[in-house]
C-alpha cells in the first residue's frame, strides 16, 4: 500500500465517523495535519481541521462534542508543550465519561529517552486522565493501536491517547487497518436478587427519597413512576438536572455546594435515600447510613444496599416489587417546602429585579431561560455561572446544559460552546462565562480582552457575568434570538455584579 501512516490513521478516524479534529498545527503533528488536509474537509466527506489558539480549548471543545452527541470526538497537540496544553481539558473529558481521542504527537523516535528538545513522555503523562494511552513505535503496530484507542474511548467512555512520533507518522503504511465496526452501547441488566434486596429495603421504611445523577439519562419516566409509587421526592445532582428536572412533579432541587430548594432536607430526613446513577462526592451532604445506590460503574458500589445495573432497567425491575406507599406525608411536606423555598429564596432575586442597578445575574439568568430556544445548548463556567444556570435554566427535556462539573476547571464554557456549535450548527448555543473564565479563555485564544468566540464561530452566543463595563440584560435578552451577535452584560476590572451603564456593543445585524 502506498500511503503514509498518518493518512492511514486519519482514514481510520473517518471510518469511525469523525468529522473534525480540534488543535494547533505544527512540527511533529504536521504529517497528521497534512493527512487531514488531503481528506478535503467535510464538504468532500473528509475531516475538518478546527484551529484553536490553545490546545486546552481543543480538548474542551472535543469533550463538549462527545458529551452532547455521545460519539467519538478528536483533538490533537504537537510534541511536548503542545500536547501538555491538552491535559486539563482531557482530565475534564475523562472524568465526565466523554469519548475523546487525543493525538499527542511525539519528538523524533530516535531521540526518545535522550532528554531531547521538548521531550516528555505523553504515554505516561496522560495515563492518569485516560482509559488508554499508547506510544506508536512502528508502522506495523500503528493501525492496531489506533483501533484499540477508538474502541477504548467509545467502549469505556473516556479519553484515549495515541502518541505517534512525527517521523513514524510519515513512514509508509505497512499493515491493514482492523475493520471499524459500528458500536452501539448496550444496557446493563441488574441481578434480580439485588433488585429484590433493594425493594425489601424500600418496603421496610416509611420515608424514601431519591437523588438522581447523570445515570438517569433515558430513564426519566421510570424514575418518576417509581417516585410516585413510593412517595419519594426527587433531588438531583447538577449533571442529573438535564435528565430529571423537567416534567417532574416530585422535584425538590439540588443539594451540595450549589444546592437550592428542599433537596438537602429531603435527603437527610428520609429513612432511606436511593442514589440513582450518581457518585455524588460531597459526603457532608449525604446521610452516612440509610442509603442505597444503583449504578453501572461497579467501582463506585460497595458501601450501601447496592445494585449493579443501569438505572432504567433496575428501576423498571423495581417498580413491580415495591409496595405502593399510601402515606404521602413526607413527599407532600417536602414539595411544600420546596415550593416555599423556590418562591422565597430563588424567586426573590428575580421579582421586581428589572429596575435594580447593578442588574442581578440571577435576573439575567432567568431572562436567558425565557428567551433561549427550546432546544438550546448552554455551557456554564465553573462557580457562580454554575449556580445561576442550575437555578434558573429549565432543561425542558430538549435543552442541554454542560459545564466542568466533575473537574471544576474555570474557562471551560467558551471552548465547550464552540464544540457544541460545531456539532449542532442548527441549534442555539449559549456560553455563560464568568469574567475570570472569559479573560482566561480569551488569552488562550490570543485576544487581549474578550474573545469573539473566534471569528469563525460567531454563532455562539455569549453571556458574560462579571465586573465593570456593561450592557443591559433586557436588551441583550431581546437580542438573543438575533444570530451571530455577541453581547456582554459586563466586562472590565472593577466591582461585582451586572451594571447597566456604558459600553453595550450594538447588535451587528
Ligand atoms: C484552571 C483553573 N484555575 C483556577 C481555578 C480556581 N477557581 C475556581 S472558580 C475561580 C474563579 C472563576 O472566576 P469567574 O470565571 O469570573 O467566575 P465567577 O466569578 O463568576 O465565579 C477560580 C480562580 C480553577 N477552578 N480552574
Ligand atoms: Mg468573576
Amino acid at each position: 500500500m502506498s500511503k503514509d501512516l498518518a493518512t492511514q490513521l486519519i482514514e481510520q478516524l473517518r471510518a469511525a465517523g469523525v468529522q473534525r479534529i480540534y488543535g494547533i498545527v505544527g512540527d511533529s503533528l504536521n504529517p497528521i495535519v497534512d493527512a487531514v488536509r488531503k481528506t478535503g474537509g467535510t464538504v468532500q466527506g473528509g475531516i475538518d481541521w478546527i484551529h484553536v489558539r490553545h490546545e486546552e480549548a481543543a480538548a474542551f471543545a472535543a469533550s463538549a462534542e462527545a458529551q452532547l452527541t455521545g460519539k467519538l470526538a478528536v483533538c490533537a497537540g504537537s510534541c511536548g508543550p503542545g500536547n501538555l496544553h491538552l491535559i486539563n481539558g482531557l482530565y475534564d473529558a475523562n472524568r465526565t465519561g466523554a469519548p475523546v481521542l487525543a493525538i499527542a504527537s511525539h519528538i523524533p523516535s530516535q531521540q526518545i529517552g535522550s532528554g531531547f528538545f521538548q521531550e516528555t513522555h505523553p504515554d505516561r503523562l496522560f495515563s492518569e486522565c485516560s482509559v488508554y494511552s499508547e506510544l506508536i513505535s512502528t508502522a506495523a503496530q500503528a493501525p492496531r493501536v489506533m483501533h484499540c484507542a477508538i474502541q477504548h474511548a467509545v467502549g469505556f467512555r473516556g479519553v484515549a491517547v495515541v502518541t505517534p512520533p512525527g517521523d513514524i507518522a510519515g513512514l509508509e503504511a505497512v499493515a491493514e487497518s482492523p475493520q471499524q465496526t459500528a458500536y452501539t452501547p448496550g444496557r446493563l441488566s441488574p441481578d434480580p436478587h439485588s433488585v429484590q434486596l433493594l425493594a425489601d429495603a424500600i418496603n421496610a421504611v416509611d420515608k424514601v427519597a431519591i437523588f438522581a445523577g447523570a445515570g438517569v439519562q433515558g430513564g426519566h419516566d421510570e424514575v418518576i413512576q417509581l417516585a410516585e409509587a413510593i412517595g419519594a421526592p426527587i433531588g438531583h445532582s447538577l449533571r442529573g438536572k438535564d435528565f430529571i428536572q423537567y416534567d417532574n412533579p416530585y422535584d425538590i432541587g439540588m443539594t451540595g455546594l450549589l444546592g437550592y430548594g428542599a433537596a438537602a432536607e429531603g435527603i437527610n430526613d428520609a429513612d432511606l435515600l436511593i442514589l440513582l446513577g450518581t457518585d455524588f462526592p460531597y459526603d457532608q451532604f449525604l446521610p452516612r447510613t440509610r442509603t442505597a445506590q444503583v449504578d453501572r460503574a461497579a467501582e463506585k458500589l460497595g458501601r450501601r444496599t447496592d445494585v449493579y445495573g443501569d438505572v432504567l432497567l433496575t428501576v423498571a425491575a423495581l417498580i413491580p416489587l415495591v409496595k405502593r406507599k399510601k402515606n404521602t406525608r413526607f413527599l407532600d411536606q417536602m414539595l411544600k417546602k420546596h415550593d416555599r423555598l423556590m418562591n422565597k429564596a430563588v424567586g426573590a432575586y428575580t421579582r421586581r429585579a428589572d429596575k435594580l442597578v447593578p442588574i442581578h445575574p440571577e435576573y439575567a439568568a432567568s431572562l436567558l431561560d425565557q428567551v433561549a430556544s427550546r432546544d438550546a445548548i448552554f455551557t456554564a463556567d465553573t462557580w457562580m455561572c454554575n449556580v445561576w444556570t442550575a437555578r434558573y435554566i429549565n432543561p425542558l427535556g430538549t435543552r442541554r446544559l454542560i459545564g466542568s462539573y466533575l473537574h471544576g476547571s474555570m474557562a471551560n464554557a467558551l471552548p465547550q460552546a464552540i464544540g457544541a456549535q460545531l456539532a449542532y450548527p442548527g441549534r442555539q448555543v449559549v456560553s455563560v462565562s464568568g469574567d475570570g473564565g472569559l479573560v482566561d479563555a480569551a488569552r488562550r485564544n490570543g485576544h487581549r480582552r474578550s474573545p469573539p468566540a473566534a471569528a469563525e464561530h460567531r454563532s455562539v452566543q455569549q453571556l458574560h457575568a462579571g465586573h465593570g463595563q456593561a450592557g443591559d440584560a433586557r436588551r441583550w435578552a431581546a437580542r438573543l434570538r438575533c444570530r451571530r451577535t455577541r453581547h456582554q452584560l459586563c466586562r472590565g476590572r472593577h466591582g461585582h455584579g451586572f451594571s447597566r451603564r456604558q459600553g453595550h456593543r450594538p447588535c451587528r445585524h
